[in-house]
């Protein structure tokens, strides 16, 4: 794409799009910026309103809700092409891209992904939606170079380019339905990670999953799956095995619980693409240390165990994390901004829970919920005194387990300061309430 000389408005001034203003620059862009929260733009030296400009491009990031954007209906009618920032990124992009979507996981899958890659000698970059925006990384890339890039639906939702080498769908799950609109949508959208795919390209699927094994929208597609298949990634007689040839064993695996097998199974589907050797797999396996704050074991305090599993941010993640100690005594943490989502999801899986301590804006609802499944609730409006009761009635082996099934954003800036506080509460004394 040729850039110079194109007045190109960037819209929104978080990480990513800091990264697009660098980069449309270097190609010497005439760059404006808009961000809705802070009321401020240029252009080139004018001050002028962005919807009353003729723009060749828009550069999107992906926090923009899209749906009802008056912005982006007047450049929809004015024919100004709207691109986001992984588009722009894959422009300059010349290594190969493995991109990885999912409702839950990602982030894991990313991260082993890159680590079992890297220790098989390939020349790779982590980026996207794990914090590091593909436009920052993008130029630096080479031929030999491998980009693990998370994806997530926010950033797909106005992609039009971006083409993967390697996509892989984990988990379709709801989730985000106050942006999408509908699961229908939601779907749709985490499907638009294939819709570039090249026939030597691949797309990779996990049978497991009730939704993301229907989406087979490329020829050329590889699933994974726990359990024995004829090809593909599998698991079979505590094994995992690449198209019938045993890989690992799944005492390699340190990770807790069914959802991580998968992160796993996904991990090697994807660089099963590689030739990366048994020796290699089980190396970086053993090296992996995940990421803070999902399903991230605190330690025993006073006999009782904690977990950290502030990442779990809708209901099927908190589903997996209370299936990983599903025959221990827990005591759940659940509550924050809800997303719209049916907790009904969990409690009628009718797993032994001892007490659903409900916490924030959506606290009531949950409660609400868990008690027509007859699950024993207490209600707290704020997140302190929620750890608080749940640390003083823990008895001696329980597993108390912040696994909130919402968003952070009615207490907190994100699930991490929500986890980190939740840490500062439990090594530091539960203390008194803020309030
Ligand atoms: N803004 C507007 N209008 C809006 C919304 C936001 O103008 O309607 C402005 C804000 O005022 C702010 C800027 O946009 O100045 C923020 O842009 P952004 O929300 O796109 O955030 P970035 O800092 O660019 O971070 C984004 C991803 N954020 C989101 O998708 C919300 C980061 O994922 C990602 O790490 C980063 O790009 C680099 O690729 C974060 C995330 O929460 C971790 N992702 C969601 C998730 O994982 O659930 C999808």
């Amino acid at each position: 794409m040729r850039l110079k000389n194109k007045k190109v408005l960037v819209y929104g001034l978080g990480d990513s799009g800091r990264a697009v203003i660098k980069l449309l620059k270097k190609h010497n862009a005439y760059v404006s910026f808009y961000d809705d929260n802070i009321k401020f733009y240029e252009y080139v030296g004018f001050e002028r309103c962005p919807q009353n400009e003729n723009w060749d491009l828009v550069v999107i990031s992906p926090g923009i809700k899209c749906l009802g954007n008056p912005l982006l209906k007047i450049f929809k009618e004015k024919n100004i092409p709207v691109i986001s920032e992984l588009d722009l990124a894959y422009l300059f992009c010349k290594g190969k891209i493995v991109a990885i979507t999912g409702t839950n996981g990602k982030t894991t899958v990313s991260m082993l992904t890159n680590k079992i890659l890297k220790t098989a000698g390939f020349k790779t970059f982590l980026c996207g939606n794990i914090g590091l925006p593909f436009s920052s990384i993008c130029e630096k890339t080479t031929k030999d170079s491998v980009i693990v890039c998370e994806v997530s639906n926010f950033q797909l939702e106005t992609s039009r380019f971006f083409r993967p080498n390697i996509a892989c769908i984990l988990n379709v799950k709801p989730d985000h339905l106050d942006r999408h609109g509908s699961f229908e949508e939601y779907k749709r959208v985490k499907g638009k990670i294939a819709e570039n795919l090249k026939s030597k390209d691949v797309l990779i699927l996990n049978l497991d999953d009730k939704e993301a094994k229907k989406m087979i929208l490329h020829k050329n597609y590889q699933y994974f799956s726990k359990f024995k298949l004829k090809k593909g990634v599998y698991v079979w007689n505590y094994q995992i095995f690449i198209n019938r040839k045993p890989i690992l064993s799944l005492n390699d695996i340190h990770l807790k619980g069914d959802k991580n097998l998968e992160n796993v199974l996904a991990s090697v589907s994807i660089c099963s693409h590689f030739k990366v050797s048994s020796q290699n797999f089980r190396y970086a396996l053993a090296n992996f240390v995940p990421a803070s704050h999902r399903m991230e074991f605190l330690g025993k305090i006073n006999g009782v165990n904690f977990v950290d599993d502030s990442k779990a941010t809708n209901v099927a993640s908190t589903i997996a994390c209370v299936d990983a100690y599903k025959n221990e005594e827990i005591i759940l943490l659940m509550g924050g901004q809800g997303k719209e989502i049916e907790y009904a999801d969990l409690f009628s899986l009718n797993y032994k829970i001892k007490e659903v301590v409900c916490f924030g804006q959506d606290g009531k609802n949950i409660e609400e919920c868990a008690k027509k499944f007859s699950y024993k609730t207490t209600f707290f409006s704020h997140f302190q005194d929620a750890v608080s009761h749940a640390i003083s009635t823990a008895q001696d082996g329980d597993y108390v387990l912040l696994s909130p099934a919402c968003a952070s954003y009615d207490e907190f800036q994100s699930y991490a300061e929500r986890g980190e506080k939740f840490k500062s509460l439990i090594f530091g004394g539960a203390g008194e309430s803020e309030s």
